[in-house]
């Protein structure tokens, strides 16, 4: 980064400063991943700097002989990779990737049909205030008591409501998706079938999460998280899609340009073809396989200090954890958790009595830690910090007689963080010594 470091010194240093925090943490944000070199450099080459709006062959501006090759080659990986018979590797991440198929098949104010956000689903996938409930009418469903997705729900919703589109896809949901019931209501409802496999795409290819691809008429996906690409996304068009409507290719393309994107990232979209062909070698199945070990022996790990784990567990590369019987709201745990150097994300629980934004559950997951090698001894090790530091935030949260509602302002979860500081060292010691021996891949 010398040129960097030379012209923008200020920039330089806060990507000194991010990757340092990179190397001294644990990524535990299950949406997180960590790129190779290659990817890296894919992305920040000369790739970045044409404009290429169109599609191979069929562009607006002239100097495209290197740029289609690009595009093309990241098509055809990702149609091998994911045996679908169509992509678009164009949409610039997986909000304008979903937005484009709405726009391509559902007309202002019908139907989409998704996973609540409260439940797991995605801020698109038809939440409040997003624009797939501000242009379409969103239809909700959710999961049963038990966590689980509420299938007979889901069927009888969508047979009274019909909907254009209904979207399989989750954010914060550990279980697998019976794509083959998804199917079997969509049929019967007459609405496409989206799925949005942005967490779970790596899994998929690494063959230890079942493809929808059998299933579904449309897949989106980002290709960042579990796929461990460059920040993007690809939409999907399978056989079944283009038998049900052999113009779903087409009204893809036109949704993404002229419709909602302008020229294409080149640069990610090569950095995309890299991920790919990285994502197709025996040594990713690997990494996809050891996602999930790792993820089942925190779920063991977690369940033997007690935690509640929302389905009892996972199937993924995720967990969700309801911290009600702690007596501690994600936030405070969140904030408590970085403290000793690991990562994660407050998270709502299915049926959270408390607000979204002071939610009593944590979201983990293990694609970055797995991605610097850590195997199971470090998974055991990692959920044994996890409850010394819930346990204390509870404790001291009780003896500071800080009660639910105050535990909501910044200033009093201060307090039980302030007060937690001392004890919290030794923690973020055995942190520390685990990202030195686990070494992040090196990074720019
Ligand atoms: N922000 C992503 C996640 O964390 O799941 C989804 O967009």
């Amino acid at each position: 980064m010398k040129y960097l470091a030379k012209t923008d010194p200020k920039i330089y240093k806060l990507i000194q400063a991010e990757r340092k925090r990179q190397e001294q943490t644990l990524m535990m944000i299950p949406s997180e991943n960590i790129v190779s070199l290659a990817v890296q450099e894919a992305v920040g080459s000369c790739l970045g700097n044409k404009y290429a709006e169109g599609y191979p062959k069929k562009r607006y501006y002239q100097g495209q002989e290197v740029v289609d090759q690009v595009e093309l080659l990241a098509q055809e990986r990702a149609k091998k990779l994911f045996k679908v018979e169509y992509v678009n590797v164009q949409p610039y991440s997986g909000s304008p990737a979903n937005l484009a198929v709405y726009f391509a098949l559902v007309k202002p104010k019908e139907k989409i049909m998704g996973l609540s956000l409260s439940a797991g689903g995605h801020l698109t996938h038809g939440a409040n205030l997003n624009a797939s409930s501000v242009f379409f009418t969103s239809v909700s469903y959710g999961v049963t008591k038990t966590g689980y997705i509420d299938y007979d729900q889901l069927e009888d919703l969508a047979l009274k409501e019909r909907p254009k589109v209904i979207v399989a896809g989750t954010t914060a949901y550990p279980r697998l998706l019976d794509w083959k019931r998804f199917a079997e209501i969509a049929e019967k409802s007459g609405s496409y079938l989206m799925a949005d496999i942005s967490h779970i795409a790596g899994l998929i290819v690494g063959g230890v999460y079942p493809s929808p691809v059998e299933y579904a008429d449309i897949i989106t996906s980002t290709t960042h998280k579990t796929l461990r690409g460059p920040r993007g996304a690809i939409i999907m068009v399978t056989k079944k899609g283009l038998l049900k409507d052999p113009q779903l290719d087409k009204k893809i393309d036109k949704a993404i340009i002229p419709g909602l994107q302008g020229g294409p990232h080149l640069n990610a979209i090569a950095g995309i073809a890299t991920a790919l062909k990285e994502a197709s070698k025996k040594s990713f199945a690997q990494y996809a396989k050891q996602i999930i070990v790792n993820a089942k022996q925190l779920e063991v790990k977690l369940k033997e200090f007690g935690f509640n784990l929302v389905t009892g567990g996972t199937d993924s590369h995720l967990l969700l954890v309801d911290l009600r019987n702690f007596n501690l709201l994600g936030n405070t745990a969140a904030e408590l958790l970085e403290k000793v150097n690991i990562v994660v994300n407050r998270n709502a629980v299915p049926f959270d009595p408390n607000p979204p934004f002071y939610p009593s559950g944590i979201r983990l997951g293990t694609p970055g830690i797995t991605s610097r090698g850590m195997k199971k001894p470090e998974m055991s090790v990692i959920a044994e910090i996890i409850f010394n530091v819930i346990v204390l935030g509870s404790k001291l949260k009780n003896e500071l007689k800080i009660n639910d509602a105050q535990e909501r302002i910044t200033g009093q979860r201060s307090k039980i963080i302030k007060q937690a500081e001392a004890s919290l060292r030794k923690y973020r010691q055995k942190v520390l010594d685990l990202c030195r021996k686990f070494p992040i891949p090196k990074s720019y």
